[in-house]
């Protein structure tokens, strides 16, 4: 039986209520539309332990899922961090919303608790990662920006590389602007993005700071990293948003004008990343999918997990001609 006009335009202005509603819940957005990410709450750089740190003395909390997680496990993986630095793997809770820990840690059942406990706000997120003094049992360092300097710098065995030596700080400093907003941040904008204009601009500048990533490593004597041969915090800082983008980013926030293989530079330097020691146990891509369309409501409102495509056929095939 067919629905009677008036009620399918009824129920389609009070279903759009609602997802706005929905979607303050995922994020703030400003009057015009753009997602605005909250500010992180411990976000200062705290002192480097001594060079002889007690092991284990702190604790890197992750989860699978996040992508600001991801980069703070590939410098604590690249850098040899095991014997210093604990890592500790959170679960998300999606109806509740939060984080939770598989056993308590230091008494806590869940991130909230732990934030609340180091002193932060009522109203403050907890998210991950964080870094956590086992001493104190409170949250040092909860921003991942800072957290990726601070574990370059955190004391590590010798073969450990400088993943922003002096000589390159200013060319990884700048490719680190550019994705850190463009990019990192960018597909949350064109997903979290309210309207067609916040989707486009968001958009716009994703797609303009990937094409200016694939000419840096396109030139003749360019690669095989960002500023060179020296594997820096920019390659660790886009390989977490590109790893994810044809199996979370492009089917649920939108990022799909074109998918990798047509920036066939990026596509092979994706390729060398994820075949570096260690990068493939940091990438989850059964939990990436479940997280994201399992918990993401107001953008995928059934649940449904999609089945592909699967992350071998991104990350081994040779790239077709
Ligand atoms: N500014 C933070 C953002 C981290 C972030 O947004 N993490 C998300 C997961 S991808 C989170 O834990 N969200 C939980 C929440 O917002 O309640 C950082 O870069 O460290």
């Amino acid at each position: 039986m067919a629905i009677p006009p008036g009620v399918v335009s009824a129920a389609r202005a009070g279903w759009r209520w609602q997802w706005r509603q929905l979607m303050q819940g995922l994020g703030p957005a400003d009057s015009d539309g753009h997602y605005r990410r909250p500010a992180a709450a411990f976000s200062a750089l705290p002192p480097l332990p001594a060079t002889a740190a007690e092991p284990q003395s702190h604790v890197l909390i992750v989860g699978r899922s996040c992508p600001w997680a991801h980069r703070a496990w590939l410098v604590w993986t690249l850098r040899q961090l095991q014997d210093s630095i604990e890592l500790l793997v959170v679960e998300p809770d999606p109806e509740a919303g939060r984080w939770r820990f598989n056993t308590p840690f230091l008494g806590c059942s869940t991130l909230q608790e732990l934030y609340r406990r180091s002193g932060a706000a009522a109203n403050q997120r907890a998210t991950v990662p964080v870094l956590v003094d086992r001493s104190s049992g409170r949250v040092v360092l909860g921003e991942s920006a800072r957290l990726i300097e601070l574990l370059n710098q955190w004391p590590a065995p010798m073969t450990a590389p400088d993943l922003a030596p002096p000589e390159l700080r200013a060319q990884v400093g700048s490719w680190r602007d550019l994705f850190q907003g463009a990019v990192n941040d960018g597909v949350y904008r064109c997903g979290f993005a309210r309207n067609q204009a916040a989707y486009d601009r968001a958009e716009g500048e994703l797609f303009a700071a990937l094409d200016e990533a694939e000419a840096a490593l396109a030139m003749a004597d360019a690669g095989p990293w960002l500023c060179g041969t020296h594997l820096t915090l920019a390659d660790v800082q886009l390989f977490p948003t590109l790893i994810r983008l044809e199996l979370v980013y492009a089917p649920l926030f939108g990022v799909s004008r074109r998918p990798l293989w047509q920036l066939p530079a990026l596509w092979r330097w994706r390729q060398r990343m994820y075949g570096l020691p260690g990068v493939a146990d940091t990438c989850c891509d059964q939990a990436w999918r479940h997280d994201y369309f399992g918990a993401l409501f107001p953008l995928h409102p059934s649940g449904i997990v999609p089945a592909g495509p699967a992350l071998v056929t991104l990350v081994q095939a040779p790239l077709q001609p």
